[in-house]
């Protein structure tokens, strides 16, 4: 069974889409008669639009559990923050975490749940397919995209072989790893997520990936600022230090 946690911002032009897309993948993953999927929304949005736009895409929903969750001013913590968030409140073993933008083809689903019977934690790597990233808004984003993952890439070379660090399109088995419990007000869950596990040598990290194009988004606009830049690149390098 499955537990797919998206991420929403300001995302009620794209969000019906997406969920309909997911249930649809979702549907024809076989699950045992013990459990049922399930999705988990984690909305942190300046209204209801969004939120309620995904409860009409889902209404009437039996066949997988919901669990829609639209976080008050006070209980947001950034990107990361909702991602662990919803990693921690989400019922099955093996988690998914995606966008609700569009840009994370729902497809994926089925390829980062096969791997993880044997990993415990998979990425989705756009540097995998040829031109991969294409999707992403604009060539300056592309080009500072790659030069930072380059730089990752080498800190985490010790210990596996990631393409994509930056990737927010990843599956973990929460029963094989441990969450951390700070998210340094960013926005890179999956980065942290590794660094902090590969920090702690108690067990082995078993790690794979997947290479995926990145879509365009679906509607609307990117929340990436000057702002949350300045927050990733510093998140990077909390996490980055925990291996040094
Ligand atoms: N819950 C939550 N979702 C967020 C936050 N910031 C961005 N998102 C969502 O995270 C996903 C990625 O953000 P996006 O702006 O598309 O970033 P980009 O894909 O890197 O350009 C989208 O689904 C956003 O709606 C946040 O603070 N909280
Ligand atoms: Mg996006």
């Amino acid at each position: 069974m499955l537990s797919v946690v998206i991420v929403t911002r300001n995302e009620s032009l794209a969000i019906r889409d997406v969920l309909a897309s997911v249930v649809s993948t979702l549907s024809s993953i076989p699950c045992t008669s013990a459990g049922r999927h399930e999705i988990v929304l984690v909305d942190d949005s300046d209204d209801l639009s969004t939120i309620d736009a995904a409860r009409q895409a889902l209404m009437g929903e039996k066949r997988i559990d919901l669990n829609l969750v639209h976080r008050s001013p006070g209980e947001r913590d950034g990107l990361t923050g909702a991602i662990l968030f919803g990693l921690r409140v989400s019922a099955n073993a093996r988690v998914v975490v995606m966008d609700g933008d569009g840009q994370h083809p729902t497809d994926m689903l089925v390829n980062l749940a096969q791997q993880l019977s044997s990993s415990s934690v998979v990425f989705a790597s756009r540097y995998i397919h040829i031109n991969g990233d294409a999707g992403l808004s604009h060539a300056i984003r592309r080009v500072a995209s790659r030069t930072i993952n380059r730089f990752l890439i080498g800190t985490l070379g010790k210990y596996i072989c990631c393409t994509d660090p930056l990737s927010g399109f990843f599956a973990v088995d929460k029963s094989a790893v441990t969450l951390p419990s700070t998210s340094h007000g960013g926005w890179k869950a999956g980065f942290l997520i590794l660094t902090h596990n590969l920090a702690d040598r108690r067990a082995e990290l078993k790690y794979s990936e997947v290479g995926f194009s990145i879509a365009p988004r679906l509607a609307g606009e990117s929340k990436l600022s000057l702002r949350t830049s300045f927050r990733i690149l510093w998140e990077l390098r909390c996490a980055a230090r925990m291996l040094a």
